[in-house]
């Protein structure tokens, strides 16, 4: 076993189908992964198994209980105490392909998924190791937000993606945008795939798809160009796009 998720949530069957399915559900099949769902409400003492209740202070809505957590939390820690425990929540740090990649590094992560407007904050300062975030946006619960991360993360352990693939070599690998891909046919309908591609010439290819995730990330996410460890050739191509009529 390669990596363990272990998911705290008042709604496990979410994860029965996505996670079954394709590149992962191969991956778990395989035994180079692990889902655990960990029900809260089954850690209630009481008959009517509440998991929430209402703010103190007041306000909207309804707050997870810590106590359901607690419990839960340590149940788990118990037989792994190394186990990094990550809460999934708008304020926490964006998921981003270099974090996935460190986090990729840990053998067992529980991930706590919130619902309600989130869990007591005493459940971060007592147990959260870290909150991420996987966009700018309110879900109505953490699950979807835990799959996104099981799933980037599971990409980089070995042979998830495959024995030829691997995540490195993906967008935002060097914070550039992807290249654009084509495959058969060679013209759909009057569109051709540039002329290059079919060339056979490795080395204009890989010129041609550098200058295009160049172009494509200049157009679209000036903010990673930013982050992004250009070579000289790499500045020399951004020129020629930058001063090229075709670049708008
Ligand atoms: C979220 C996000 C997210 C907030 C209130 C669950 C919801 C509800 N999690 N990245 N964006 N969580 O919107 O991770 O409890």
């Amino acid at each position: 076993m390669r990596m363990r998720f272990d998911v705290l949530t008042l709604f496990p069957d979410m994860f029965s189908s996505p996670l079954r399915e394709s590149i992962l559900g191969k991956a778990v099949e395989r035994e180079l992964i692990q889902i655990r769902t960990i029900n809260i409400r089954d850690f209630t003492l009481d008959k009517h198994q509440v998991v929430d209740d209402t703010p103190y202070g007041g306000g909207q809505g309804m707050v997870m209980k810590v106590e359901p957590i607690a419990r839960a939390i340590e149940s788990v820690k118990s037989q792994s105490p190394s186990a990094r425990i990550i809460y999934l929540t708008p304020q926490g740090k964006p998921l981003s392909q270099d974090l996935a990649r460190r986090l990729s590094t840990q053998p067992h992560l529980i991930l706590l998924c919130g619902r309600y407007e989130g869990v007591d904050e005493r459940v971060k300062e007592l147990y959260v190791d870290e909150e991420i975030s996987i966009g700018d946006y309110v879900l109505t619960g953490g699950e979807l937000a835990a799959m996104v991360l099981i799933d980037a993360v599971s990409r980089f352990i070995p042979g998830v993606l495959g024995c030829d693939r691997s995540a490195e070599e993906d967008s935002f690998f060097d914070f550039l945008l992807e290249y654009p891909q084509y495959t058969r046919p060679f013209n759909f309908r009057g569109s051709c795939v540039p002329e290059v591609l079919v060339s056979g010439n490795h080395s204009a290819i890989s010129l041609w798809r550098r200058r295009e995730a160049l172009r494509r990330t200049s157009l679209r996410r000036p903010d990673l160009l930013a982050r992004a460890n250009l070579s000289e050739e790499d500045k020399r191509l951004l020129e020629e796009i930058l001063n090229s009529s075709d670049h708008c």
